[in-house]
């Protein structure tokens, strides 16, 4: 027989076991390829048509009203099947177009189906009609890099996950030369129709980019991505008309099969708190979903931070006759707190084990760090404008933003109208460590939003938690209950009365409790042998029995953390058969919504929630669910972001249920595995995002079929 090791390296990788086990090419990909997502009834006619759908109504702002006059008065259209039209609009329908397609922002699964149904139906209807991708994003469109997509290129990418057949960037196109930009390169290209693909932020571009195009006949066209799912349009009667972007569900089920090994991991070996940081900016929607799927032990949720009351120091204070304002709003000493709470509890009944999920975007909400937030955003905002240059080009190392800042506390002593960054907000800056320091003065992106991603956000929260738990410690209040057959049988083995030791080391001997809990008082062996001297069982100078010992060790937590990050892997997963089927059919309603001549629309899907056969494509216009906000210090028009709703259903159902997760009790632990993403088809609860279904419950009666 041949020794493999004198194998020729080029032999042997043209050995036919070699080829199978190393091409790329493997058979999940060709099942992925090969996959055709279902579609939705009204395209299984030869044409579609658009109808106003007038029972959707919207709070207009008067300043949309003004920026954006020739979409504002847009409405909801329904897409509708049809078999027989008349010739002239037929020929509209079919016409040879131009479209050309970007994505914007962050990847999200399903991106690629957006192109590909897009795609399928700009073929059928008219073979000759071309569809370009702008590369890398918004860039593309101000750089004219485009690429046409081919047929081998779509079905290439076909249910894949990524952004890779065009890539993206968050390039803003936010001035009147990138506006103009804009203009003349989709002229250039004889572009008839753009479709921007992307978040808030994109939907906002694509609004003011409808608006700017609108008299060049350019129609612009956007689509709901983001894995944040933040991105969720009702009308002012609470009619939910979109209830989920793309891209969410697939990366919460990714980030939740991945935190449910975790929690195997974690109740096995007993001995680590896994530390979950979840991706998702401000909002907490994919925390909340992650955690219905899988049942952590302890979920922060941020929007429920912001309304948070510390009743205990309300009441202290109105017995001594003053207001506790400090007892409103969450602080991040609060936040530790409660953390430690919950791992004081499961310690007491023997898991000093567990898995916490930190949304990314949770600092938003604690009071003292959002001022920082908005402090900083609006220095570097004023900076920037100022000297017309980049804070952060002339400002490298963290030093240098430091010794700005002090600069700025300077002037505020003084000069007295000056107060955005004073001496107090510069001690407070100085007490926090180097490395969120750098966090909280990390570049803001182009759209002026705080990034969140770049911050340790974990590290720093349990860095406070590992604190105070040192404490409890330190007090005796944090220690891991014992089992009483087990101490029994530790002190038999030795020849010791369980009965007599009892009494003196535990604090509920004697009771049924399951668990045994060492006295407050014991904290070291040096106070535990105080104990056993001063109750006459050993003298001064005698050791404490070898089996006591052990008991007490075994009673002192090591309290050890892993911290993990889930973001970028699960906003690259390939797409669950929701996020694909989904994305294809949105792909399918932003042909409709093209060839009808709709502009200023966003490409939907209503009755998300519900099984496949309900869902209803439409477009929603876009102007009228624009609102003022601050970005980089100044009031911008922008689409609304959707934040976790504390009156939800979804929400009030983890709420009602943290304390089953907590598990703090003798039973087993309540951890759920979803198991792995499916794409061959719907498959039970698990195959949409269990926050739509539960958010379904209290939808108005108006707007039910
Ligand atoms: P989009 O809003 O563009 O979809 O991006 C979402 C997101 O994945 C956030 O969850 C995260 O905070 C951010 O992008 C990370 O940004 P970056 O890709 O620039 O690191």
């Amino acid at each position: 027989m041949t020794n493999p090791k004198a194998i020729d390296p080029e032999v042997l990788l043209n050995h036919p076991t070699v080829k199978l086990t190393t091409t790329s090419n493997t058979s999940a990909l060709q099942e992925r390829l090969r996959f055709k997502p279902e579609i939705c009834d009204v395209f299984k006619h030869a044409c579609t048509r658009l109808e106003d759908d007038l029972r959707y109504e919207f709070q207009i702002h008067p300043t949309a009203k003004e920026k954006l006059p020739d979409i504002i008065h847009n409405a909801v259209q329904r897409v509708t099947g049809v078999d027989s039209v008349d010739e002239k609009f037929l020929r509209g329908f079919k016409k040879e177009r131009r479209i050309g397609i970007v994505f914007s922002g962050g990847p999200a699964p399903g991106g690629h189906n957006v192109i590909a149904g897009l795609f399928d139906a700009m073929k059928a209807a008219n073979p000759n009609s071309r569809l370009f991708g702008f590369i890398l994003g918004p860039d593309g469109i101000l750089e004219n890099e485009v690429i046409e997509l081919t047929a081998e290129m779509v079905d290439a990418h076909r249910n894949l996950g990524g952004f890779s057949m065009i890539k993206t960037g968050r390039t803003k196109i936010d001035s009147e030369k990138k506006m103009r930009l804009a203009r003349e390169n989709c002229k250039k290209r004889g572009i008839d129709a753009l479709v921007i693909v992307g978040g808030d932020d994109s939907n906002t571009n694509a609004a003011f980019l409808a608006q700017e195009l609108y008299h060049d006949n350019i129609q612009v066209i956007g689509v709901p991505k983001t894995i944040d799912g933040d991105i969720q349009v009702r009308d002012k009667n609470s009619n939910v008309l979109c209830a989920i972007s793309f891209g969410f569900h697939t990366a919460a089920r990714a980030f939740a099969q991945n935190i449910s090994n975790l929690c195997n991991d974690c109740s096995s070996d007993v001995k680590y708190w896994h530390v979950c940081k979840v991706m998702g900016r401000v909002a907490s929607h994919l925390g909340l979903e992650v955690a219905l799927q899988v049942h952590p032990n302890i979920i922060l949720i941020g929007e429920e931070l912001a309304d948070y009351i510390d009743v205990d120091r309300i009441e202290k204070a109105k017995k001594q006759g003053s207001i506790d304002y400090t007892a409103y709003g969450m602080t991040l000493r609060n936040l530790s707190r409660i953390i430690c709470d919950g791992i004081v509890r499961r310690a007491a009944v023997g898991k000093n084990y567990g898995v916490i999920i930190i949304p990314e975007g949770i600092l938003e909400f604690i009071n003292e760090i959002q001022v920082f937030i908005i402090k900083l955003n609006t220095i570097i905002a004023e900076y920037n404008q100022t000297h017309d240059t980049d804070f952060h080009s002339d400002f490298v190392t963290l030093e240098d933003k430091l010794d700005y800042l002090r600069r700025l506390a300077r002037l505020s002593r003084e000069d007295k109208t000056f107060s955005v960054w004073n001496t107090r907000d510069d001690d407070l800056f100085n007490d926090i460590p180097a490395f969120f320091q750098e966090g909280l003065l990390t570049e803001r992106d182009s759209h002026g939003n705080f990034q969140f991603s770049q911050v340790q956000t974990e590290e720093v929260i349990m860095g406070l938690v590992t604190d105070y738990l040192k404490i409890l410690q330190e007090r005796g209040e944090y220690k891991i209950g014992i089992k009483p057959d087990w101490y029994k049988k530790t002190l038999e083995k030795e020849g010791l009365n369980p009965g007599t030791y009892g009494p003196l080391l535990f604090a509920n001997y004697g009771t049924n409790d399951p668990f045994l809990q060492v006295k407050n008082s014991i904290v070291s062996i040096k106070t535990l042998t105080q104990e056993l001297v001063r109750s006459g069982v050993i003298r001064d100078a005698d050791a404490v029995p070898a089996a006591i010992l052990k008991v007490f060790q075994a009673s002192v937590p090591k309290f050890k953390t892993q911290n993990h990050f889930y973001g970028y892997d699960g906003r690259g997963n390939d797409p669950s058969w929701f996020d694909c089927t989904y994305a294809y059919n949105l792909g399918l309603t932003v042909f409709s919504l093209i060839a009808n001549q709709a502009t200023g629309q966003m490409a939907a899907i209503k009755n998300l929630e519900k099984g496949f056969p309900h869902w209803e494509p439409m477009g929603i216009p876009i102007a009228p669910l624009m609102h003022l906000e601050d970005r980089k210090g100044k009031l911008e028009l922008v689409l609304e972001r959707a934040l976790v709703d504390v009156e939800s259903p979804a929400f009030k159902v983890v709420k009602a249920l943290r304390k089953k997760w907590l598990a703090a009790n003798a039973g087993p632990d309540d951890y759920r595995n979803p198991g792995p993403i499916h794409l061959l088809s719907e498959n039970g609860a698990d195959s949409r995002p269990l926050t739509l279904a539960l958010n379904d419950l209290d939808r108005p009666n108006t707007d039910k079929d």
